[in-house]
């Protein structure tokens, strides 16, 4: 049973959104054409209360891009993006969502941010993606969206450590590339993990 993974498909990863993803907009096309080959699609939407620990504006003095210590766990400072309720968080609209089985939201306590669609970076609390995915029978994924540095990143070498034949769907991602080279490191720590990288032409 194959499940595809679409991660944080959303206004405020696209281009004119608040956290920006250069060419976020086209994993959309690779994402609508592949939904239909998948037993199962799930998706993770990015949900931050306005509150948030992860936003730059909630810390004085500090600006997105620089690095705190937030409860404990180095942190990384973003814009502020993907509020709950607002337009940023909500799923690009030509995403064809009436495919989508099951929606996980992440990043809802403004104490611990989490980049992976399983867990907080804390590895404290399940979204409940693993136990849902298990007991459909899911044994293979294939993880597609943004950012491929930050999310992807994370939900990919989670899906493998938690047993799962995990799969990047490489031209289905695109990353921050916050500091040049971030998105290649990425993709080099997903196949340490254990990460098959492939390409949607190959599926
Ligand atoms: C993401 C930074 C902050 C992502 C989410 O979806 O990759 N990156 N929040
Ligand atoms: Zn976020």
């Amino acid at each position: 049973m194959k499940a595809l993974i679409l991660v944080d498909i959303q206004n405020d990863f696209c281009p004119g959104g608040h956290l920006e993803v250069p060419e976020g907009d086209q994993v959309v096309p690779v994402a609508n054409a592949l939904m239909d080959r998948f037993d199962l699609v799930v998706a993770t939407q990015d949900w931050h209360p306005a509150n948030h620990g992860s936003f730059a504006a909630n810390h004085p003095w500090r600006k997105p891009g620089q690095v705190i210590d937030l409860n404990g766990l180095p942190q990384v400072l973003w814009p502020i993006h993907c509020v709950q309720d607002s337009f940023g968080a909500e799923f690009v609209q030509s995403l064809h969502t009436d495919k989508i089985g099951q929606v996980f939201v992440k990043g809802t306590d403004p104490e611990i941010d989490s980049y992976s669609g399983f867990y907080d970076n804390g590895h404290r609390k399940a979204t409940g993606m693993g136990d849902f995915l298990k007991e459909k029978g899911v044994d293979s994924v294939y993880v597609m969206g943004l950012a491929t540095d930050y999310c992807v990143k994370f939900t990919a070498l989670d899906a493998a450590a938690l047993g799962f034949k995990t799969h990047l769907i490489e031209d289905g991602c695109r990353g921050v590339n916050l500091n040049a080279g971030d998105v290649d490191q990425a993709i080099a720590d997903m196949r340490s993990g254990g990460v098959v990288v492939t390409n949607s032409t190959e599926l």
